[in-house]
């Protein structure tokens, strides 16, 4: 009668123990997995340059400013369907401020424009551009920018500190990545 007693509260505390490790483990699977989840998540305010499972670096605002800063004025024309007019109203006026991409790249590593030929640009909106390695190499054509008439851009969640991608040969603005969030090569 006693052992029959002692049995059940010892299978009871058992099955305790088993709960208790099953829901820590089931705990530490979520934590882990949103660990992981929030890390690979895309966020502006930091530009990341990846190549492979592997990142190259990663750079602010700030660290952008600290490279050699270029003015690069231009006129865009955008919601050209089929013919561009000089009408104003199809186009807007840039004063950007930025650094050349070939810089931020060689920064990195000299070498990374010989051993990768293609550069996908992401936007924190997942849009994205293919730049041929050619395209970045070019003395006076892919910038950085993180200003627009002495500015600081705005994220898409309405903020400061926006960074964006622009290529000067590209007179439509159809190819800048607005929200520019990574750079990974290939
Ligand atoms: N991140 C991101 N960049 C983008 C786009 C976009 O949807 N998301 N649209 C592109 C297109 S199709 C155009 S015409 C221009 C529009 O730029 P604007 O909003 O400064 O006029 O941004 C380009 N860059
Ligand atoms: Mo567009």
């Amino acid at each position: 009668m006693v052992e029959t007693k002692f049995n059940a509260s010892k299978g009871f505390n058992s099955t305790k123990w088993l709960i208790g490790g099953i829901m820590l483990l089931v705990l530490a699977v979520v934590g882990f997995s949103l660990l992981n989840h929030f890390s690979s998540v895309q966020q502006e305010g930091r530009l990341v340059i990846k190549a492979g499972d592997g990142t190259l670096g990663s750079f602010t605002v700030a660290d952008l400013q600290k490279l050699p800063a270029v003015e690069k004025k231009m006129v865009v024309q955008t919601n050209c369907s089929s013919s561009c007019s000089n009408n104003s109203a199809n186009s807007s006026e840039h004063d950007y401020t930025g650094t050349l991409l070939l810089g931020v790249l060689d920064g990195i590593d000299p070498g990374l424009t010989r051993k990768y030929t293609k550069i996908i640009a992401r936007g924190v909106d997942y849009y994205s551009q293919v730049l041929d390695m050619s395209e970045v190499m070019q003395p006076d054509n892919v910038y950085i920018v993180y200003a627009d008439h002495g500015k600081p851009l705005i994220t898409q969640a309405g903020g400061e500190g926006s960074m964006q991608l622009i290529i000067c040969n590209d007179k439509t603005g159809q190819r800048f990545t607005k929200w520019l969030v990574s750079l990974e090569l290939q």
